[in-house]
């Protein structure tokens, strides 16, 4: 592949036609020999071009009727127009399955069973991928292809946002599975602190260990929130995820790291007792909250930290940094105005208790060795789209696919439609029309909800985790305070048989021996023992069946 072109054609905006034409004949023809003469990229237009787009230099010429199962929350309408529109951009007509997203996998397992398998489909769990392929059911997606038919996807998402991504969905060396990475996941877990009791204590947002202890100790002993009572606390359950991260640490029982070539497991990896004593400390001295062991939601809106609305404790950990905002932190443009960003849910809930409440975020906190830690970050890959082995027999689908796949993987917003937003929202003036165009931000102009986007056929979008370059301004700002960086993240973002097997236990095992460790019930002595345990009953099976297939 000739890498440094398509660097180029990215360099210079994913936009000019010329460069990806050259891109497209340079790249080295698929190897199948049965393939049928292939087609030309669809054309190429700056992302602003206000006109539609020109026709292909050649046609489709060949048609195919592809079975298709996506991401699609709702059955098709009577008038799916947008499926419509693709069907004849691309000269295919789609069979759509419409599974009830409610009972996805049931549904689709049973059909695959019955020997009924999708043209492309999606896997809602990304686990299951190497199950199908053992089935043999998935076709080998050669490289060659991806290169050739999916230039924009594989140099954008899976070179350049996400290094590696292609790989995830590779088993024994071939492609089965096409990543879909979430662009929203980049931003780790937020840190939040009670910024009037940072004020009333006369204190900055900490950055270092020893700063952090400073102010959670403030939090719990110098009455932060002037009431003359002793009912504070620094943190919580989620607030030692700081604590654990300043390690390099996600002490979950699906959170591996690699150390000399091999996988580990977070949880049990020698830094989690340094850790771990240090919580114990803590806990001993009054300033983690004892209901730590019950967590910090209690029922509801699973973003909430209720103690840390009720200004029970000073600094938390959670969610979403979306669910936390202060309203006014940016600005939107709404319908040609600026307007100010309203609270985030969870804010606004606190605002309700107490209308002076202030949220500030920080940053994960920097080791003593001056070594920056981080927090839990999401999972970044969320499904896998991949192509049923039948498609092998009809010589040039498994081409098509890929090129519609290409179209709607958010890499392609140069490729004519106005933004690509038709293939999943309809048309520009009619359905739709831009709020800031160069922050990729419409609203939609017909009644229309998410519903109806699937009842009119805009079902085939999918994430493959390709960054457009429009920013919005939310998360301009989440940028702006370094929420992109710092997360910690699994070297292993899918599990197995074997983890599915032990999961639950191990998780379980690991919660009570950590709250036995921090509230002194069980001496940290025994943090060795504790890690035998966790092997003998499942880790060391898990850890024997990952590093075998590596
Ligand atoms: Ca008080």
């Amino acid at each position: 592949m000739k890498g440094k072109y398509l660097k180029l054609a990215i360099a210079l905006g994913l936009a000019v036609a010329i460069l990806l034409l050259v891109v497209f004949f340079q790249t080295e023809p698929p190897a199948d020999p049965a393939t049928t003469p292939d087609p030309p990229a669809p054309p190429v237009a700056p992302v602003t071009a206000p006109d539609p787009p020109a026709q292909p230099a050649e046609p489709f010429s060949e048609h195919f009727t592809i079975s298709w199962v996506g991401f699609q929350m709702a059955p098709l309408g009577s008038d799916p127009f947008i499926l419509r529109y693709m069907e004849e951009k691309f000269n295919v007509t789609f069979d759509i399955w419409n599974l009830d997203w409610a009972q996805f996998d049931e549904l689709l397992n049973i059909r695959l069973a019955a020997g009924e398998v999708p043209d492309m489909f999606m896997s809602r769990n990304p686990g299951d991928l190497p199950r199908y392929v053992q089935q043999g059911i998935l076709a080998p997606i050669p490289d060659e292809y991806i290169q050739r038919y999916m230039p924009l996807t594989l140099q954008n998402a899976w070179t350049e946002q996400f290094p590696g991504a292609l790989d995830l969905g590779r088993i024994d060396g071939d492609v089965y599975g096409l990543p879909a990475m979430n662009r929203g996941n980049r931003f780790r877990q937020p840190i939040m602190y009670n910024g009037n009791w940072l004020n009333t204590l006369g204190m900055d947002v900490p950055t270092t260990i020893d700063e952090f202890e400073a102010v959670i100790y403030a939090f719990a002993h110098n009455d932060p929130d002037g009431d003359g009572v002793n009912n504070t606390f620094g943190l919580s359950q989620d607030g030692l995820n700081v604590l654990w991260g300043m390690f390099g640490m996600v002490p979950h029982q699906d959170y591996f790291a690699e150390r000399d070539g091999r996988v580990v497991f977070m949880p049990i990896e020698p830094e989690m007792r340094e850790a771990l004593e240090i919580a114990h400390r803590w806990f001993k001295d009054g300033v983690l909250d004892p209901e730590f062991v019950t967590g910090e939601n209690h029922g509801g809106d699973w973003a909430i930290s209720h103690p840390f609305i009720n200004q029970r404790i000073g600094m938390t950990n959670r969610a979403n940094f979306g669910h936390y905002v202060m309203p006014g932190t940016w600005m939107e443009f709404i319908d040609g105005a600026e307007v100010p960003n309203n609270a985030g849910r969870v804010t606004a809930e606190m605002l309700a208790l107490d209308p002076d409440a202030l949220v500030v975020f920080g940053n994960p906190l920097y080791n003593r060795d001056g070594v920056q830690g981080g927090v839990r970050g999401w999972n970044l890959l969320m499904r896998f789209y991949s192509i049923g082995a039948q498609v092998l027999d009809t010589p040039g689908k498994m081409q098509r696919i890929l090129e519609i796949m290409e179209y709607t993987s958010g890499a392609s917003h140069a490729l004519g439609d106005p933004a690509g937003i038709t293939f999943s929202r309809g048309f520009q003036g009619e359905h739709w029309d831009w709020t800031e165009q160069e922050r990729g931000q419409y609203r939609i102009l017909d009644p229309h909800t998410d519903t109806s986007r699937f009842e009119w056929g805009g079902i085939l979008w999918w994430v493959s985790g390709a960054d457009s370059g429009a920013r919005s301004r939310a998360e301009e700002w989440a940028e702006s305070v370094n929420l992109h960086h710092g997360g910690i993240f699994s070297v292993l973002p899918q599990g197995n048989e074997v983890t599915a097997r032990y999961n639950a236990h191990l998780e379980t095992l690991r919660q009570t021996s950590y709250i036995q460790f921090i509230t002194g019930a069980r001496p940290l002595d025994e943090f060795d023992d504790f890690v035998a345990e966790y092997l003998a009953q499942g880790g060391q099976a898990i850890l024997d069946s990952i590093n075998a297939s590596r």
